[in-house]
């Protein structure tokens, strides 16, 4: 398969005023005809190039005249229709199988339904169309269908005019006023049931809101829809941006490649970024729909009124868009807890992706696939990008950079550099040098070394950064980082900052490391200060510094920075764990862990502290973070046994105190999901994944598991008894799947709990699943929750030293790659990390890889991901 290359971006040579189509949806085909306005740029005549995949063209007609197949050339996915006049209009049809479309891309069916997903290069599956983002057009849709069997016919835009087509078929017919590229168009036929709700703008424009789902749902609805209403208004008012058109639609279902689609005025989402009722959604479900929500919402600006001129320019608008949903969740709940929870995930997914073989800058230069670019370094890593912007220009100067990108692009297909270069102008800055960070992959590592002169009350910090070369890229070079630092007293008080001689405003200080190393001295200080580094997450960047276990005691017990404070915790949680991976590996007797047992229980009684921080901060890292975090190699079983000693031995003497915080945050209040009863559930259900592990403890897990009212409280309970292998786990695992074998969403937690028990056996079980009749291979849900979950979070499981996860693993993903070749690539990934482990595993990895490469007619999704694996 060919690369396609970021420098060889041409502009299209022609421009698209109107398309009008028309989809007639029959049971075993669907016949569509695009009529399509071209007009050439150039002003002269020329080849007319459109994209065609898997289209069966019944004909092309040119100005109402069919063309001539010597006037055509049809080579791959490319077809050009040569010497078009300078003004034409050309009609396309053709017949398309959405009925057999598993791959979920372009228009397929999803149950009984017909929809869309037209994201990144869908449409061309649908119609010969110059199917690229910087082409826009404004589109007219008519579809036809049955009626009784898709009552429901959506598309962009309003609703012009419907009738009866005789037959038992009906039509309806929708106009986009505003021009967009294809990968935004969408349509639904369906049979669904709709809750409306209405806003009204700032300028007085009232808006229906509707939420479309299948029969059953609507009880479920409500808090999409409140939160679709809340991001509607926190737009305005964070962003000054206002919606555009009289209509928002969301439409759910159960069959979809990623969260969630921002088609204009008709979003796609998955369902489980829209269903949620207490018995049946967790307090993170909850989560993530207000996340997924406001993320499609905010894009009818930043990726629909100012969309990407390519596909290299994803992160335009998806790390803009990330940083705008993080902000409205931070704003809406806590912001402390959410800023945590994206850096956790930033770390736990890209910075393996930088340090893999498929390490990219977050716009990248060249892909094979595109799909394989939706990735944490674009989004996540995106995010970080414009956060940094925040924190160079303030808030008022971010907005302003934001007003005048609007103002200069609005109705365009642009790129980073425009972004930036708005940044820069509204600002008058020169910020050519922190373009670098769009260009250079790689995670950097900040070393900070500190130097106290007691005579003189000064603290001398040097910063010095280091990107190691990644797979893509050798040559480093050194970028901007805003890096935010404070200084404690050794008693924990917050120090008033003077850095080279100038004071600072509050307590934390953004220097400004541009250089390979910089110095900064910080001056009027009466004792040697903790330094609290890298506050809120500043950059994307690894902080190395040896800090003393008695200085991570004083940042866990004091830090205001939330982040800085859970971080010391997890610092000092994955040195104890680490460290006992080594004197595992040594053959030495493992210790207990005292000074992580004191800083936890500091945490736990200190009753001022938010309570859903103070669980974060006694979440021990991740056996895969600590996988990643370990120099060499990956001890996969010195992780998972040093862990379960260090969680056991803190359950054990921790007990008490666990038990009292539990019985006094499980307060008999029925469910509300309000900021202050999630984290109090979050802290009662840390405390029992602890107390579980201790001999009274499990009769704890089963009385909340009877008697909860919620699925946060019951999931909880569920988990701790399967992962640890408790009495009682299976009995409970077969009530539950008896109660909730009709809810899919509920039963993808079921299949995720289980595939996610440590243990080298678990392959078995995660086989044995496959056959469950609530499992489909066909349902990305299904895969992720059952074999990506098994992959993903289940070191032990997956990396058993027999080899036998990475041959299931394999044999899902070629069987899953002539299905859908999208979510096949994501689990072949999972393969990605096999250099950091032992000669075995990394033989047996290789091999499985080697085997899919070798599988005929592989998809160029699956292609790309295990030839760079390989490489
Ligand atoms: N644009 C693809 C889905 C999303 O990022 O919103
Ligand atoms: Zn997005």
């Amino acid at each position: 398969p060919q690369s396609v290359q970021r420098a060889d971006y041409t502009p299209y040579p022609w421009r698209l005023d109107q398309v009008e189509l028309h989809v007639g949806v029959h049971d075993d085909h669907t016949l569509v005809q695009a009529a399509i306005d071209f007009e050439s740029v150039s002003g002269e005549p020329g080849d007319i190039a459109l994209d065609a995949v898997d289209l069966e063209i019944i004909a092309i007609e040119l100005d109402g005249e069919v063309v001539a197949e010597d006037r055509i050339t049809r080579e791959g996915e490319r077809l050009v229709i040569h010497d078009a006049p300078a003004r034409c209009r050309v009609v396309t049809k053709q017949r398309i199988h959405p009925e057999a479309n598993t791959a979920l891309e372009g228009l397929y069916g999803a149950g009984r339904h017909f929809l869309t997903q037209c994201e990144p290069e869908g449409f061309r599956k649908i119609a010969c169309f110059p199917d690229r983002p910087d082409v826009m057009a404004r589109y007219t849709v008519t579809i036809e269908a049955n009626r009784e069997r898709f009552p429901v016919l959506l598309s962009n835009g309003n609703l012009v005019a419907e009738g009866d087509a005789g037959n038992g078929r009906h039509w309806c017919r929708w106009e986009d006023p505003f021009p967009k590229p294809s990968y935004l168009f969408a349509l639904v036929a369906g049979d669904f049931v709709f809750t409306e709700d209405h806003f009204t703008t700032c300028s007085g424009r009232e808006v229906t809101l509707r939420i479309y789902v299948e029969d059953g749902n609507l009880d479920r609805c409500d808090y999409a829809m409140a939160s679709l209403i809340n991001a509607m208004r926190w737009d305005e008012e964070r962003f000054g941006l206002e919606y555009d058109l009289d209509i928002y639609n969301i439409v759910a279902t159960s069959e979809f490649n990623m969260g969630a689609m921002e088609n204009k005025s008709l979003n796609i989402f998955n369902t489980r970024y829209v269903l949620a009722r207490p018995d049946t959604a967790t307090d993170i479900d909850y989560q993530g729909i207000e996340g997924v929500i406001g993320h499609e919402y905010f894009h009818n600006w930043t990726g629909n009124r100012v969309t990407c001129r390519d596909w290299f320019q994803l992160t335009l608008k998806e790390g803009l868009t990330v940083f705008r949903d993080e902000e409205f969740s931070a704003d809406m709940q806590s912001r402390a807890v959410k800023r945590i929870q994206d850096i956790r995930d930033l770390r736990l997914r890209q910075f393996p992706e930088d340090a893999g073989p498929m390490s990219h800058p977050i716009r990248p230069d060249h892909y094979v696939e595109i799909n394989n670019f939706y990735t944490a370094t674009v989004y996540q890593k995106g995010a970080t990008v414009i956060r940094m912007y925040h924190t160079l220009l303030g808030e008022e100067g971010f907005q302003e950079g934001m007003r005048l990108y609007f103002e200069r692009h609005d109705g365009q297909a642009v790129t980073c550099d425009d972004f930036l270069a708005a940044m820069a102008d509204a600002n008058d800055v020169d910020l050519s040098a922190f373009s670098r960070w769009y260009a250079q992959s790689g995670t950097p590592v900040v070393t900070v070394d500190t130097t106290w002169d007691a005579a003189a009350g000064t603290l001398r910090v040097t910063l010095e950064q280091q990107t190691p070369a990644t797979h893509d890229q050798a040559d480093k070079q050194p970028l901007v980082i805003p890096f935010a630092i404070g200084l404690l007293s050794r008693a924990g008080e917050p120090l008033a900052l003077t850095v080279d001689g100038e004071a600072v405003d509050g307590d934390t200080a953004v220097l400004l490391l541009e250089k390979a190393r910089q110095s900064y001295e910080f001056s009027g200080l009466a004792e040697a200060p903790v330094p609290s580094l890298l506050r809120d997450f500043s950059a994307p960047v690894k902080v190395r510094y040896d800090y003393t276990e008695a200085e991570l005691a004083t940042l866990i017990a004091h830090d205001s920075d939330h982040f800085a404070r859970w971080e010391a915790a997890q610092r000092l949680a994955a040195g104890t764990i680490l460290d006992q991976v080594a004197v595992l590996a040594a053959g030495g007797e493992l210790n207990p862990p005292r000074a992580l047992d004191t800083a936890f229980a500091g945490l736990l009684d200190d009753s001022d502290a938010d309570p859903a921080l103070v669980a974060e901060a006694l979440t021990l890292p991740t056996e895969e973070g600590l996988g990643e975090m370990m120099e060499g190699q990956v001890d996969v079983d010195g992780i998972h046994a040093a862990r379960q000693f260090t969680r056991r031995s803190l359950a054990q003497s921790l007990g008490p105190r666990l038990r009292e915080r539990y019985t006094a945050l499980d307060d008999g209040a029925s469910y509300n999901y309000g900021s202050d009863s999630i984290a109090r559930r979050s802290l009662k259900n840390v405390c029992l994944s602890y107390l579980a592990l201790t001999d009274r403890g499990v009769g704890l897990v089963h009385r909340q598991l009877e008697h909860c009212d919620n699925m946060t409280d019951s999931l909880a309970a569920l988990r701790s008894l399967v992962i640890d292998d408790l009495p009682g786990a299976p009995e409970a695992l077969a009530d539950f799947a008896e109660r909730w074998d009709a809810d899919a969403l509920v039963m993808d937690k079921w299949f995720v709990i289980q595939a996610i028990r440590p243990g080298h056996d678990t392959v078995g079980t995660v086989r044995d699943l496959m056959g469950h009749p609530r499992f489909s291979l066909r349902n990305p849900n299904k895969v992720r929750a059952l074999i990506g979950a098994f992959a993903m979070l289940n070191p032990t499981g997956f990396h058993a030293p027999d080899g036998e996860g990475y041959r299931f693993l394999a044999d899902q993903v070629i069987a899953l790659d002539r299905i859908n070749p999208q979510v096949a690539a994501r689990l072949a990934g999972s393969f990605n990390r096999w250099p950091r482990y032992d000669a075995p595993r990394r033989e047996r990895m290789k091999a499985e890889l080697a085997r899919i490469a070798d599988t005929d007619g592989l998809s160029n999704d699956v292609y790309e991901i295990v030839s760079n694996a390989l490489d």
